[in-house]
């Protein structure tokens, strides 16, 4: 049933100074009124104490503050109350038990947030950004999921549908009146206004490769010759000894990935070394780095020592790569600066060059979307991207359609699928299993 009562632990367990259970549903108030002694289902919005009680043994358990929402005013929708109890392991453990005992039911990850979306608190582009906010370790990531939650990218989507159902409505006329010349509307008018919206909807598709980039982390591999330091600099990077550095070539075994925030947007830090296998290793190019590795980065740091020139293989491997590269020139500290050398100097001895370097891989990675000094909305998953794809190819269709002399009504049809397209995005109407799917990466409580 959809208004059963659900509860469960909003904060993650371990010591703390407290801890939020969540109840919501139809009858959360009765039976928060079995568990919290005394307990004011008027007092909306207003933080009072409790106790909490275990409703068959009437054994105190915590001393709580609780706050309760009237439904539609709240967050799911439904009647909720938020109980703050004392933090650690069992006061929250035994609230939630409490609850259960009086009828509530431990709700599924993302529960609360899934009725939020089904009682029309949220639409789903909001609920998506629930999670990436929660997710969320580079300010940039927050910026994105912030505005995607105050619905900007909710209300671009909505703009185009208006932009496509306008269109409808201009060829509408050509339907109702075929026999008028040229129909009421200029046809100019009607071009001009798919180009206008498929070049916005272009646009916005645009976005999503760096997008998708923002909410996963970009993929930063460290490349470079056996001992050229490339372990130190990863340890740097990420500000802990978590790569182990000898000066035996060859110390790093398996790759190691660590999530690293540059000028504000996320890397995912990736030293591999692959000597233990050959068939992985770059070989020919006396490289150290895995061949995997390399065809997902978005950026590569090349690492060669200062003060000496790259060699052949060095400069053939530069060539190869695909991804954008960064050439780090390694142990600054142990050479005096030359001008003319190509890359940029890096110490991770004295701390030289890194912040230059967090600038450029975060350059690099995020070529686009760093300029952008007002966040404009962009899209952030393949599912918007694969849909805002299909409602440009409608247009482009209907666009075709109408250049063959074919009637508008049949051309009309794309239209159609264009606006489903969008509304898909939003989820207007959302199915059971896109949300199954959205909310089985939330954590429970959420
Ligand atoms: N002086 C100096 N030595 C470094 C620097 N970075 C690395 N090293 C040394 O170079 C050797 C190889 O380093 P490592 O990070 O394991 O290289 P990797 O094989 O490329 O991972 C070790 O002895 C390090 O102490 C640096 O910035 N300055
Ligand atoms: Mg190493």
């Amino acid at each position: 049933m959809l208004t059963d009562v659900i509860t469960a632990v909003a904060t993650p367990p371990g010591r703390s100074a407290i801890a939020l259970v969540r109840l919501s549903g139809a009858e959360a108030f009765d039976v928060a009124a079995r568990v919290l002694e005394p307990f004011d289902r008027t007092a909306e919005r207003r933080a009072k104490r409790a106790h909490v009680v275990h409703p068959p043994t009437n054994e105190i358990l915590d001393d709580v503050l609780y706050v309760v929402y009237h439904a539609p005013a709240s967050y799911t929708g439904e009647d909720v109350v938020e109980i703050s109890t004392h933090g650690g392991l069992l006061a929250p453990a035994e609230t939630l038990g409490a609850l259960v005992a009086a009828g509530a039911r431990v709700a599924a990850p993302g529960e609360f947030t899934r009725r939020a979306v089904l009682n029309g608190k949220m639409d789903l582009l909001q609920a998506e950004a629930v999670g990436d906010l929660i997710d969320a370790t580079a300010p940039a990531q927050r910026r994105a999921a912030l505005d995607q939650l105050d619905r900007g990218l909710s209300r671009r989507i909505e703009h185009f549908r208006s932009d496509v159902l306008e269109l409808e409505a201009l060829v509408s006329y050509e339907i109702d009146f075929p026999e008028e010349d040229g129909g009421p509307v200029a046809p100019e008018r009607i071009e001009a206004a798919i180009d206008a919206l498929t070049t916005a909807l272009a646009a916005l598709s645009q976005t999503a490769a760096e997008g998708e980039r923002l909410r996963e982390g970009a993929v930063a591999v460290i490349a470079g010759r056996p001992n050229v330091g490339k372990s130190s600099l990863f340890n740097a990077l990420i500000g802990s000894e978590r790569a182990i550095v000898t000066d035996i070539a060859g110390t790093t075994r398996d790759a190691i990935e660590v999530p690293i925030t540059c000028d504000g947007f996320p890397l995912r830090l990736i030293d591999t070394a692959g000597l233990h296998s050959t068939t992985d290793r770059v070989d020919r190019l006396g490289v150290e780095v895995s061949r995997r590795y390399l065809e997902g980065a978005d950026v590569v740091l090349c690492c060669a020592e200062s003060g000496r020139d790259l060699d052949p293989t060095e400069r053939e491997f530069l060539a190869e790569l695909q991804a954008p590269v960064v050439l780090v020139r390694t142990k600054a500290d142990l050479v005096s600066t030359c001008d003319d050398e190509e890359g940029i100097r890096v110490s991770s001895m004295s701390g030289e060059g890194l912040k230059l370097l967090r600038s450029d891989l975060a350059r690099l990675a995020f070529s686009s979307l760093l300029p952008r000094a007002d966040l404009e909305p962009l899209v952030t998953r393949e599912r918007h991207r694969a849909a805002l794809r299909s409602a440009l190819e409608e247009v482009e269709a209907f666009r075709s359609v109408r250049a063959s002399g074919m009637e508008s009504a049949v051309a009309a049809v794309h239209l159609r699928a264009a606006v489903r397209a969008l509304e898909d995005i939003i989820g207007v109407v959302t199915t059971e299993d896109v949300l199954d799917r959205l909310f089985a990466t939330f954590c429970v409580g959420k």
